[in-house]
């Protein structure tokens, strides 16, 4: 089951001047920020709110890491602005598979490491009515030790 927004994917050219954009605009701060060098970007995570299932909503604040990443070459192509959008669900895997049933395109065999420990797939835009989705699972929350 797909129970949130896990995040919208933002690409921008400069990641600390739109940072600031949404600080300044919105008051939304920074809640954890990352190099995945596999998916070629720097990234900012902005929470907006948590959810009912556990998690929470994000804007993901991205700016590619080097010339050859997907990232980079859709800026060069579009500009800036909303790259993809992500749905939270507890298991990654079981929707990648139901929906690869459907015909759908999921780029990844395996999920992969997505933003703080969280695991990720992508499903083709073209195969979704011209939006990049993202499926995330996210990383369990550490207990507290007794
Ligand atoms: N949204 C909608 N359509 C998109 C798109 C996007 N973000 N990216 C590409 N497309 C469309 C293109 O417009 C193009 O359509 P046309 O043929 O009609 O022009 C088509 O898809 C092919 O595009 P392309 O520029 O040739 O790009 P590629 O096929 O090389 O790559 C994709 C497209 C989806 C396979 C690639 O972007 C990908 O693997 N994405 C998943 C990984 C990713 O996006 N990582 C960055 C975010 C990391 C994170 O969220 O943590
Ligand atoms: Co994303």
């Amino acid at each position: 089951m797909l129970t949130r927004i896990d995040h919208i994917g933002i690409a921008c050219f400069d990641l600390d001047r739109t940072v600031e954009f949404y600080r300044a605009t919105y008051g939304f701060e920074v809640f954890h920020s990352e190099v995945n060098e596999e998916q070629g970007v720097r990234e900012a995570m902005l929470k907006i709110n948590s959810t009912d299932d556990g998690g929470a909503s994000y804007l993901q604040l991205l700016e590619p890491t080097r010339e050859d990443s997907t990232v980079a070459k859709w800026l060069a192509k579009n500009g800036e602005g909303v790259h993809h959008i992500a749905f939270g669900t507890a298991d990654v895997d079981a929707e990648s598979a139901d929906i690869r049933e459907k015909g759908v395109r999921v780029l990844y065999e395996e999920p992969r490491r997505g933003s703080m420990g969280s695991r990720i797939t992508f499903l083709h835009p073209k195969d979704c009515h011209g939006v990049l989705t993202e499926l995330v699972t996210s990383a369990p929350v550490e207990s507290p030790e007794h």
